[in-house]
């Protein structure tokens, strides 16, 4: 009996102080370890939002609202995002309402970019003319901004309160996107420069250089679609139809 334990012993333990065991017995540990960080990181860094983001009083919470709840409810200026799980027949995504406010829209935007699949800008299709400064300047922002130049999600940009009679229709308020971020990238480039020239080669040009600004020129798809978030009467029903389908098909 006492012999067969003395056996074992001189068995295993030239095994154990192998450096060749030591070494196969760390590298199996290792790369286990490896791959429970790589598959736990890859779930958290899941992009599966939609972040909801525009200027104030565009309608995103009124979208996010209907989204979310398919009903009405009145809305009120956010002063924090809404967010709420969002499940299609293919995918589970998340539909975030980002505050517009320029106080709070960096902050929150900064929070959420890296987890965002898609981009929706809400535009104010009424009011467009009067405030493209602001809606250029704000999507300038989100475009050349590196965490989305980098993932690139998928953009949209929907024109909104198409029930109004006044409302532009989207390829009017592409065009003047368009003109307007061609000016907006040339004073943002240069005002980079004067604050601090070695960074002016950091930050991406958005478009072609020495050419006029167009969507299709990103490396990111941007789309452009409209739509009526206002809960209608019989005469003109509220229709998100295009938002519906655009996120059925990411
Ligand atoms: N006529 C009309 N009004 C809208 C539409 N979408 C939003 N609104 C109104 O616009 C205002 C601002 O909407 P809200 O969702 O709070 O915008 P947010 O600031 O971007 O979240 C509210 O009074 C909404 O009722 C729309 O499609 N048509
Ligand atoms: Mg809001």
């Amino acid at each position: 009996m006492e012999s067969e334990v003395l056996k074992e012993k001189i068995h295993t333990e030239p095994m154990l102080n192998d450096p060749r065991y030591i070494t196969l017995l760390s590298l199996v540990v290792l790369i286990v370890t490896l791959l429970f960080w790589w598959c736990f990181s890859r779930r958290r860094q899941q992009r599966r939002s939609v972040l909801l983001t525009g200027l104030s009083d565009s309608g995103k919470t009124l979208l996010f609202v209907r989204l979310a709840y398919s009903q009405y409810r009145q809305t009120f200026t956010s002063m924090k995002e809404n967010v709420e799980d969002y499940i299609t027949s293919n995918t589970a995504l998340r539909i975030v309402d980002l505050p517009g406010q320029e106080r709070l829209r960096n902050k929150f935007y900064d929070q959420y970019k890296a987890s965002a699949k898609a981009i929706v800008y809400v535009v104010d299709s009424v009011t467009i003319q009067k405030e493209i400064r602001d809606v250029a300047e704000y999507l300038y922002t989100i475009l050349a901004d590196p965490t989305v130049q980098s993932y690139s999600p998928s953009v949209l940009i929907l024109c909104n309160k198409q029930d109004q009679p006044l409302a532009k229709g989207s390829q009017v308020i592409k065009s003047l996107l368009e003109k307007e971020i061609n000016l907006v990238r040339v004073t943002k480039s240069s005002q980079l420069q004067s604050v601090d020239p070695s960074q002016s080669n950091k930050t991406t040009f958005l478009g072609k250089m020495g050419k006029d600004f167009e969507f299709s020129h990103l490396n990111c798809r941007v789309d452009i679609a409209e739509c009526s978030a206002n809960t209608g009467d019989d005469d003109n029903p509220a229709d998100i139809k295009s938002l519906q389908e655009w996120i059925l098909k990411l």
